[in-house]
Formats: structure tokens, sequence, C-alpha cells
């Protein structure tokens, strides 16, 4: 059986091969995918705020400033899209998502899964136990710097140990339901659970 923990750390030749799931290739290039067009923000302070709603016990809004203000972390960690290139150690610093909800009002016990609005009506639907995960965050620095419009400035959702088309940018809003919920690209028939490591791709 493999080490999850032990993998994520080895830099050796063999090691780094270990990371790579299978069917996936190394790129040191920095891929942008997305659907739609590229949101521009001029005065991110006005324009961006992130709104909760669902299964909690009242809906609320953060602005830019009060985001900002949020203890961060900074995580590295691979990632793998289902078009089949993966990227080693990228370094990323946002605040973690259990940081966030201990800013918000309390979940209802309900709460099991998470839609992430983006953007242009983008979505993506994450069970919630996904985004306990350690290392899942919302994230508004790559490698120390901002991150630029494509990859998602000014503030993406990180899903780590899925397949990154969960990972949803130009994130606006967090939806919690009770109940799954198809979101953009699960719709289009990829794999609602997301595992590289089990190379679930599309859906049957
Ligand atoms: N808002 C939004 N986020 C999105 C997507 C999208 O179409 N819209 N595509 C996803 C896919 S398929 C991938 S592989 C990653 C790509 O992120 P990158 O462009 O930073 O490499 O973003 C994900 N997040
Ligand atoms: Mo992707």
């Amino acid at each position: 059986m493999f080490d999850l923990f032990k993998r994520k750390f080895d830099r050796t030749p063999e090691g780094m091969q270990d990371r790579v799931p299978p069917g996936q290739y190394v790129t040191e290039k920095f891929p942008v995918l997305h659907y739609g067009e590229v949101p521009q923000y001029k005065h991110v302070e006005q324009e961006w705020d992130l709104r909760v709603w669902g299964s909690i016990d009242e809906p609320t809004r953060l602005t830019y400033a009060q985001f900002l203000e949020l203890p961060t972390i900074q995580v590295t960690m691979d990632i793998h899209c289902v078009t089949r290139w993966s990227k080693l150690d990228t370094t990323w610093e946002g605040v973690q998502f259990k940081e966030l909800l201990k800013h918000m009002p309390a979940l209802k016990p309900e709460a099991a899964f998470v839609i992430a609005h983006a953007e242009h009506n983008f979505t993506a639907n994450i069970p919630l136990e996904f985004l306990m995960d350690d290392e899942a965050m919302l994230a508004y620095k790559y490698e120390g710097e901002p991150l630029t419009p494509e990859h998602g400035y000014p503030v993406r959702l990180l899903v780590p140990k899925k397949y990154f088309w969960k990972s949803a940018k130009w994130l606006r809003g967090l939806e919690f339901l009770p109940h799954d919920k198809l979101g953009f690209w699960e719709r289009y028939g990829y794999n609602n659970n997301a595992d590289p490591w089990r190379e679930e791709r599309y859906s049957e």
C-alpha cells in the first residue's frame, strides 16, 4: 500500500514518479483551463464578495477586506487535471476552509455538500468532507504572488486530492446543501468523486 504522506514529500526522481497518478504526465508549465471568459476586476474591494447560504444558521456575506483579515495557511500540493497534465509542488496561500467556517454562523447539522459558485454561473459540487481536509482552502496567492486573472484572481477554491476541476476559480459563493447536486463539469460527464489515483475521470 502506498503512503500518502511519504509520497507527498518524496522529491527523488523515483519518488516524483510515484506522485504521478495513472494516465497523467508531468508538466512544468501551468496550463490555463476553464470554460468561458476570464473575469476582470478593476476595483476588487467593491466588486468582490463571498456569499454563503443554504444549510447555515444565517446566510452571510464576507467583503474582500473581511476575507483578507482571516488567518492564512500555506500549502504545497500536486495538482492533476482530468485532461492528463499534472503539476507537482505548487505552493498556495489562502484561508483554510475549516478556518473560514469558524468565522461564519454555524452550519446546520444537515449540511453535507457544498456548491462552489463562481463568476459566470460556473459551479462545482463538493462533499463537505472533501473540504474539511487540512489542505482545502480559498487561495489568493500562488508562489507568493496574488493569483493571476487566468488562474482565478482574486480567490479560488483548492480541493486537494481530487482532479483539479473541482477547484473553482473566481469563487463568489458557497452554498451548503443536505444532498448532492451536480456542478458544471459534473453535469458535462465528469466523475462526481474525481479521485485521480482511481482514475475517476468520467461518469459511467
Ligand atoms: N470558474 C471556473 N473554475 C474552474 C474551471 C472553470 O471552467 N471555471 N475549470 C476547472 C478545471 S477543468 C481545471 S483543470 C482548473 C484549471 O485551473 P488553472 O487554469 O489555474 O490551471 O480550474 C478549474 N476551475
Ligand atoms: Mo481540468
